[in-house]
């Protein structure tokens, strides 16, 4: 049984997609993960991680993350190496049948657990400043320059725009060539379909180089909204409003592709979040369509989001 929603219109955008290539070689991934891990080349330009570690993102937040996350990985494999170190030594060095004789004297010894305690705690503390220096700066949502709400329904989008985007708003759901191929027995072969389960009719467009918040709730049960190249991933849960703020560089303007993270239901896995990064003119130009279309489409029934067709389900056997 196929279920068509009448907003399953296709509305691919013809500007070049930032995504990497979809069925990356399991080689080629390993090259470019250990080059990435190196700082040997920047992945950053590829918009999605490379499946080995954490995106590097195209705002200051991800950015700040990933370094944040290599810094503490670094000291991790310090540790791992000493410690490590320590032992193979002392178990090839100090082996029985080379005569070793256990040290007695060392069984309990005072000066030893004050340095290794300290050690842990100075450790901890090298980690903790910038992480909380981080955490800090992730709420801080202050001095936003655009504002959107975004609600959380099973199993889509809606996105309504405050500031300069005041009127826009609109229902993102799951496009509907991914929505054919899911369906059980469809014949679609889902390698055949672009991003699949990644592509939505409409996507959220934002301008680059502006400070957006968006406004997370939802109308159902909890949510999750999430693009890993903006470091960006909060709940969105019934009657609460959480925040979340991201600034897409100048110069990174592209689609950025991400998921509903919270498990809500039987379709979570189809509703993905793409969003659509333009330059501020180009977010403008945009933001005049949208309210020169929803002019044109007359008045909205109370409750109705515009530029979306009335969510009622045609079933197709
Ligand atoms: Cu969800």
């Amino acid at each position: 049984m196929r279920v068509i929603r009448a907003s399953d219109t296709d509305n691919r955008t013809s500007r070049p997609r930032a995504i990497a290539p979809r069925g990356f070689s399991g080689a080629a991934a390993l090259c470019v993960a250990t080059l990435a891990a190196f700082g040997v080349i920047d992945t950053a330009a590829a918009n999605t991680s490379n499946g080995y570690n954490l995106p590097v993102g195209v705002t200051e937040l991800s950015k700040a993350m990933y370094g944040l996350h290599m810094e503490v990985f670094w000291i991790c494999v310090g540790i791992a190496v000493v410690v490590f170190g320590v032992m193979i030594y002392s178990l090839v060095t100090f082996r029985h049948s080379k005569g070793a004789v256990p040290d007695t004297t060392m069984v309990h010894s005072t000066k030893v657990e004050i340095i290794w305690t300290i050690i842990p705690v100075l450790i901890l503390v090298v980690m903790a400043v910038p992480a909380a220096d981080l955490i800090l700066k992730q709420e801080d949502t202050r001095n936003s320059e655009l504002s959107i709400r975004v609600t959380g329904y099973q199993w889509k989008w809606q996105y309504q725009y405050m500031n300069a985007g005041e009127g826009v708003d609109f229902f993102s759901t799951l496009k509907s060539d991914s929505n054919f191929a899911r369906q059980l027995d469809s014949g679609i072969d889902p390698n055949t379909v672009p991003n699949y389960l990644l592509d939505v009719d409409k996507p959220l467009v934002i301008p680059s180089g502006t400070k957006v918040r968006l406004l997370l709730t939802s109308m159902d049960v909890i949510h999750a909204w999430w693009v890993p190249d903006f470091g960006a991933k909060r709940s969105a849960i019934p009657g609460f409003i959480s925040e979340l703020w991201f600034k897409v560089e100048p110069g990174k303007e592209g689609i950025y592709r991400g998921q509903c993270a919270a498990l809500c239901g039987r379709d979570h896995g189809f509703m993905p979040v793409v969003v659509d990064v333009r330059t501020p003119d180009d977010f403008k130009k945009w933001v005049e369509e949208q309210k020169a279309a929803a002019k044109q489409a007359g008045p909205l029934e109370p409750g109705t989001a515009s530029g979306v067709a009335p969510a009622t389900a045609q079933v197709l056997n």
